[in-house]
């Protein structure tokens, strides 16, 4: 047996607390090594008198609960097994695995790992079994229950649309660059917003999430001046309040984009310290590295510091980006200001979340201030971290409730994209042994909270990642709308606009003859169903073995109604493939169609293809 690929920890995301009286345990063995994974389970306090006058105790071995895992999900190194361990009333547990390999079974314990015996004084030697010592309410990762449901349409407002074109702002024509710079200002608002909630409405997105719209010189915003003003060129905070308001009777969540790592070059606090350097109440706000020297060199450009080499930046920031001065979340100015700004966007205009910008550079102490002080105000509010790896020291209940899920765009990006310029090209096996490992890697009632994307506003469109195929585009959307998590679309990706990294900001383009309105209404009867159907959402994912050597994949989403089948042809060549045995002649809907069909031996496939069955679970 391969000791060194063993895996657990408790309290991790092998080990953890799913509600108040249940424990989710996984188990991580080589792949193909092990037939079985039993799991012991003990309350650890469960000791019964020896019944002979002395006052002794033994352990109650008929206590212990023995549950056979489930193998949950194979990853290209290791099988993983799962077991919950229900109805845990008195909060303890002690647990240990019998793990059953071809020729020998050992008992893995947390200290110890020994060949199996009968011996009871070595099965419940309870000094070597793992302990989960306490679940403890107040430490349960807990996110609100509306998130899992929400189907996310990020706006970028500047590009969005202009509600107001005759206000005589000076703004470039819309959408006469398709090449548009970062800094260029077309006229998006949120009058335009408002104007097109009822498409949001139509397409079936029930949140949506606004890149940053305080005030401050740019066109992303993302460098603040005022944080407690709505930017002049996108309104007003009466109009904000009235773009919830709206929002809300349409059943649409709103987010914010909370840029709390930095601030722009003209925030007060920030002018205060290059006006009064060390004597400014505000210095400390900051990282300044070295009082002495000047804070910025080289001259204003459109009153702004050009970009300077990073070593002759005198003060952190993001990036090297010496108009994005840091913030130190430490300081107890920084830190108040920051959390009444996130408290006030709550109180006074009842926004639904928050998405933090650059927040795995923040300090988890700040992260946990911030939470308890959104928490305190409304419970109901999401808090979404802009992670870009696996997550899990920020998603253990004291920090955020989910992350956008780049995790799993990349697997997606390196399927799904062609060769061409994508040097990390994969495909089936490896992407199916990526997918199962972010599923393996989270706890499963963070996987269902997880903020899952193709593309957004720091990356190549969709589109452009699968070098502008169409029919490419719509499998990958079957998979973010039928995969665990909530998903969003970026605005313009639902109707086929390109774009890579620097050019994928365009203004949206609202003349439906230029839009690709088959994909559209593909996008949009996919978010219907997700919405109506449990088995679109529900992280009990599992992928189904073709024996084929095509880019073809199955995988099964089940929940107690109904088992949902999605078939993905990720190949140019038309294909014929055999459906599992257990497949052939079963009767079911197909979810595209409506139509009910009967599942032959094998089924035809066209260039790109995709099928979604649903059977009913008898
Ligand atoms: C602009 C240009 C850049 C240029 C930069 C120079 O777009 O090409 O290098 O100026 O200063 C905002 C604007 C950007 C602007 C940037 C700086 O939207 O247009 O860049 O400000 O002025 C990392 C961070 C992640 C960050 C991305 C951009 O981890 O937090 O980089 N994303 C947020 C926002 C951005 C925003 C900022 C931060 C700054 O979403 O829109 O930029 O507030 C890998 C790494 C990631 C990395 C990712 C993307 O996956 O793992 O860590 O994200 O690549 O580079």
């Amino acid at each position: 047996m391969i000791f060194s690929s063993i895996i657990h920890e408790p309290k991790s995301a092998l080990s953890y607390a799913y509600d108040e009286n249940t424990l989710h345990l996984r188990l991580k063995t080589a792949k193909g090594e092990v037939k079985e994974v039993k799991v012991l389970a003990v309350d650890p306090f469960n000791w019964i008198p020896r019944g002979d006058g002395t006052p002794i105790y033994d352990f109650d071995k008929s206590s212990v609960i023995q549950i056979t895992m489930e193998k949950e999900q194979v990853t290209a190194t290791h099988d993983c097994w799962f077991a919950e361990i229900p109805d845990i009333k008195w909060k303890r547990t002690k647990y240990c695995f019998i793990v059953t390999g071809e020729t020998e079974t050992y008992i893995i314990g947390s200290r110890y790992w020994i060949p199996y015996k009968e011996a009871d004084s070595v099965l419940y030697n309870l000094g070597n079994y793992y302990n989960y010592p306490y679940i403890n309410e107040e430490d349960l990762y807990k996110a609100p229950d509306w998130v899992a449901d929400t189907v996310w349409y990020q706006v970028f407002p500047e590009r969005f649309c202009n509600g107001t074109p005759e206000d005589g702002r000076d703004v470039l024509p819309w959408g006469s660059d398709a090449q548009d710079g970062y800094h260029k200002k077309f006229g998006g608002n949120l009058e335009g917003i408002i104007e097109k909630l009822d498409y949001i409405k139509e397409s079936g997105f029930n949140g949506i999430y606004l890149n940053p719209i305080f005030e401050s010189p740019s066109s992303h915003k993302y460098d603040t001046t005022d944080y407690f003003k709505i930017d002049p060129e996108f309104g007003d905070n009466d109009i904000f309040g009235r773009l919830v308001e709206e929002a809300h009777k349409r059943g649409i969540k709103v987010m914010l984009d909370a840029v709390f790592n930095h601030c722009g070059f003209y925030h007060p606090f920030w002018q205060d310290v290059l006006k009064n350097g060390v004597h400014s109440r505000y210095f400390d706000c900051f990282y300044i590295l070295d009082p002495e020297k000047p804070l910025y060199s080289g001259e204003l450009i459109d009153g702004l510091p050009a970009e300077c080499p990073k070593e002759l930046l005198n003060y952190r920031t993001f990036a090297y980006a010496q108009t994005m001065p840091k913030w130190n979340t430490g300081n107890p100015i920084a830190r108040e200001y920051l959390l009444k700004v996130a408290a006030y966007w709550i109180e006074e205009y009842h926004i639904d979340g928050w998405r933090l910008d650059v927040s795995n550079e923040i300090s988890h102490d700040f992260w946990r201030a911030f939470r308890k002080t959104v928490k305190s105000i409304d419970p109901e509010v999401y808090i979404l971290g802009e992670n870009w790896d696996n997550s899990y020291p920020w998603l253990q209940g004291d920090q955020f409730d989910g992350v956008m899920n780049y995790e799993f765009s990349t697997p997606v990006w390196n399927f799904f994209g062609t060769d061409k310029g994508n040097e990390m090209k994969i495909h089936g096996e490896e992407f199916k042994a990526a997918v199962s490992r972010l599923l393996a890697d989270y706890p499963r009632h963070i996987t269902k909270n997880l903020f899952n994307l193709l593309d957004s506003h720091d990356t190549e469109r969709i589109l452009q990642v699968v070098q502008g195929n169409q029919d490419i585009v719509k499998l990958a959307y079957v998979f973010l709308l039928t995969f665990p998590g909530s998903p969003c679309i970026y605005y313009g990706s639902e109707i086929g606009m390109g774009g890579g990294e620097h050019s994928n900001r365009q203004c949206m383009i609202w003349d439906e003859s230029r839009q690709n309105r088959d994909l559209y209404n593909v996008i949009r009867k996919l978010v219907g169903l997700r919405k109506e159907k449990e088995s679109f959402r529900t992280e009990n994912f599992q992928w189904i073995d073709l024996n084929t050597s095509m880019d073809t994949l199955l995988y099964k989403k089940t929940t107690p109604e109904e088992s949902l089948y999605v078939l993905l042809h990720n190949e140019e060549s038309p294909g014929v493939l055999d459906l599992p045995e257990d497949l052939q002649g079963t009767a079911g809907i197909d979810l595209m169609t409506g139509n009910r069909i009967q599942l032959e031996k094998s089924i035809a496939l066209t260039s790109y293809d995709y099928r979604l069955f649903s059977l009913e679970n008898k």
